[in-house]
């Protein structure tokens, strides 16, 4: 075949990939060239995504659609419930192909191993994805030759490399990390900003009513649904947040409120992994606070951190560790995840919350995820596979790329110390600190299930855990502890780990 100047291609657009110089668009021809966007049953069911979910990216993808016909460009779109669609990305790009005669198609690479494979049969070229701030090789270039990966050298580099919050060689005010004066639980008395919220268009009434009807069974309250779901309206997001949250994101960002998973949170996540925001957009806002006097540094490299570094150094390592990270299982925790992650039907009081949150909004905060939801299933044992999937399914913001090394490595420590040092495990006093939920709920947190199984898992790991320098001092805890009162432990968490709150 030739691939004269006439050769129509077909560039494909993926449902997080919705940036208008996302590389599979670059150096096209509007007037010859095809825009393929397919919503497909299989992208759709790889994990039973939540109702949220499907409708923000469905929405988002429609109106994606949208503005790249009004910027020129011919659109090849096709609905789910459009008839012939065949529900899979492979069958729908090859009759895009067939149907335009296309001389090639075109894509991006995709924020996930499996789909990469796929689009090794389907598409001629992959472009890198351009839209992060650190490519897979110079990740790999920084990795090479280090034993353990550690964030916070790779953020300090990003920084540098990036110009971000630098003042010549120095960072700015003096020192990397503020993390000192953050982290504080919230006082009773501070009044937390509404979130944002947008108006549901027509476009996005009709995605509501498709996934209403489609999938009925999937986790989650569909309505209301106020998520930005286009570009100018991610960036209205953006905007109040650093007007309303930012200066107190700092501060605030470890807290747990029952019922308020905003808190001064961003809730930008899901916009940047879908291509309506740039980590570059969100960053130059919170400096341009800072700059303005706005925000305190505290606040504004907190965020930074995690944008510039957190988020690419996630994604580094995901791409970096392989297609079999995913099956990583380091501590054989082999339990299968209870069917309160579903339902919130537990008389624990935070794992209730943090559910309740996630099935109301698709979101829930990092601590929220992490030393709740996440920690609830590094101390119980819960296989890991199973966790991944629930997390990729019931979060707006997750794709497996950056799913998979905060539950894999961060959460569950199932990569054997990847990147972190230690598990993040931490009984029901971190809880008590950080959070309200303590107070209301069934357990104290001295003896609940959180401190019992905390000690059960560091005992039962010992033969993993207990040469690991940083755990000396909680294995001299756990030693000093009279036989008696070890077995009383040991018992309490077996009849937990036996008992029906456990049913899957
Ligand atoms: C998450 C998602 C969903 C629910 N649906 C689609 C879809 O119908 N069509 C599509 O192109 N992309 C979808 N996506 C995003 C893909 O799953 C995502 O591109 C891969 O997981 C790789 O990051
Ligand atoms: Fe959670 Fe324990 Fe606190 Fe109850 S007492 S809310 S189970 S940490």
């Amino acid at each position: 075949m030739s691939h004269g100047a006439q050769d129509l291609v077909v560039r494909v657009v993926l449902g997080d990939q919705l940036t208008p110089d996302i590389a599979a668009l670059r150096g096209g021809d509007r007037a010859r060239d095809v825009v393929c966007m397919a919503e497909v049953a299989g992208e759709a069911g790889y994990v039973p995504h939540h109702k949220k979910k499907l409708a923000f990216v469905f929405s988002a993808m429609r109106h994606f659609a949208q503005e790249l016909k009004a910027d020129g460009w011919r659109v090849d779109y096709m609905r789910l419930d459009a008839p012939g669609n065949t529900g899979s990305l492979a069958g729908e790009i090859a009759r895009a192909r067939a149907r335009h005669k296309a001389a090639r198609v075109v894509a991006t690479a995709p924020g996930e191993w499996r789909v990469l494979d796929e689009m090794r049969a389907w598409a001629d070229e992959i472009r890198p994805d351009a839209r992060f701030l650190c490519a897979p090789e110079d990740f790999a270039r920084w990795a090479k030759g280090r034993k353990q990966l550690r964030m916070e050298h790779f953020y300090r580099e990003m920084r540098r490399r990036h110009d971000v919050l630098m003042e010549g060689d120095a960072p700015a005010g003096g020192r990397w990390n503020f993390d000192a004066d953050n982290r504080k639980p919230l006082p009773p008395d501070v009044v937390v900003p509404r979130p944002f919220e947008q108006v549901p268009d027509a476009t996005t009434r009709g995605v509501l009513d498709m996934v209403a009807r489609r999938f009925s069974g999937h986790f989650g309250n569909l309505e209301p649904f106020a998520y930005a779901v286009t570009r100018p309206a991610a960036r209205a997001a953006l905007a109040q947040f650093v007007d309303e949250r930012l200066p107190r994101f700092g501060v605030y960002q470890d807290a747990m409120a029952a019922g308020d998973p905003w808190l001064f949170h961003a809730h930008i996540g899901l916009y940047l992994n879908a291509g309506l925001l740039a980590p570059m957009e969100a960053i130059d806002a919170a400096t341009q606070a800072w700059a303005d006097g706005h925000a305190p540094l505290a606040a504004v490299e907190g965020f930074v951190r995690q944008i510039l570094g957190w988020r690419e150094f996630v994604r580094g390592v995901y791409w970096h560790m392989g297609p079999d990270y995913t099956g990583a299982n380091a501590l054989g925790a082999d339990r299968p995840l209870p069917a309160f992650y579903w339902t919130g039907d537990t008389d624990m009081r935070c794992l209730a919350h943090c559910v309740a949150d996630t099935r109301a909004h698709a979101y829930a905060h990092h601590i929220q995820r992490l030393m709740v939801l996440g920690n609830f299933a590094l101390l119980a044992g819960l296989e890991p596979r199973a966790v991944q999937d629930w997390f990729l399914a019931v979060y707006a913001d997750a794709y497996e790329w950056v799913e998979a090394p905060n539950v894999v490595g961060m959460a569950l420590y199932a990569d054997g110390g990847v990147f972190a040092s230690k598990p993040y495990a931490a009984g029901g006093a971190y809880i008590n600190r950080m959070s309200d939920y303590c107070a209301g709920c069934a357990h104290s947190p001295k003896s609940c299930p959180f401190t019992t199984l905390y000690w059960d898992f560091l005992d039962r790991n010992r033969g993993a855990l207990g040469g690991n320098p940083r755990m000396g001092l909680v294995y001299k805890n756990w030693d000093r502890r009279s036989a008696q009162d070890k077995d009383a432990i040991r018992a309490r968490a077996a009849a937990f780990l036996a008992s029906s709150v456990m049913r899957a």
